[in-house]
């Protein structure tokens, strides 16, 4: 257990919320999604630094990043195909967790190998934020930070481990957040070992 201090309003942690056999038939049912759909490095704009996290995504939208700049597209950007369906079994998280009347139109698959890191950052590249985000992590633990609404304000860490979810919504949809470290080696769930977080998302009001 954490001493999980004082989570903003709207910030849902569900440790252990998947079963060990629900993470490897996710895992099954991701490693034949991306076959399809291939991880990508996603650059930052501008500069064309890459990220140190690997990402595809799944649903009707998905979110890249370029020198051009972030936002979300129908197509993978090298196979230029649509991205695949969302399995039924995120579908079915997000109805449970997610408190949310409409669908989600967006899984965004990352890969973190051992030594990657995702920085602080808000997420708001959707046209709504009334929608909650759901994430599942899967594999490796992470050490995981969150902030408030503006930048430089206290932080707090919380580790993620396999089959964790965690809802966003309400005044947590917009707090800072980001990856310090993964603990390599801390789960055998993936072969090859690392870390994926899956996040539902809503792009378009409703
Ligand atoms: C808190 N992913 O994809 S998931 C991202 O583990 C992202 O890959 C991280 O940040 C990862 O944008 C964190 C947990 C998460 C997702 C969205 C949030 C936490 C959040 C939005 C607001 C506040
Ligand atoms: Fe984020």
């Amino acid at each position: 257990m954490q001493l999980s201090v004082n989570f903003p309003k709207g910030f849902k942690y569900l440790p252990e919320f998947l079963s060990p056999e629900e993470q490897k038939e996710l895992v099954d049912t991701l490693r034949h999604l991306v076959k399809k759909a291939p991880l990508f490095t996603p650059v930052m704009p501008r500069t064309g630094k890459p990220f140190s996290v690997r990402m595809t995504n799944l649903g009707t939208l998905g979110w890249v990043s370029d020198r051009i700049g972030y936002r979300y597209q129908i197509q993978h950007p090298e196979t230029n195909q649509p991205w695949p369906e969302i399995p039924r079994s995120l579908q079915n998280l997000w109805n449970k967790v997610g408190d949310c009347p409409v669908a989600p139109e967006t899984c965004l698959v990352n890969y973190y190998a051992a030594t990657a890191k995702m920085g602080m950052h808000q997420d708001r590249d959707e046209k709504t934020f009334e929608a909650p985000v759901v994430s599942v992590s899967l594999g490796d633990t992470a050490i995981f930070r969150l902030g408030g609404i503006k930048r430089g304000g206290a932080t707090q860490s919380l580790k993620l481990n396999s089959g964790d979810v965690v809802a966003l919504g309400g005044d947590a949809r917009l707090c800072y957040h980001g990856i310090d470290r993964i603990l390599s080696g801390s789960s055998s769930l993936l072969k090859g070992g690392g870390r994926l977080n899956l996040t539902l998302r809503r792009f378009s009001p409703f």
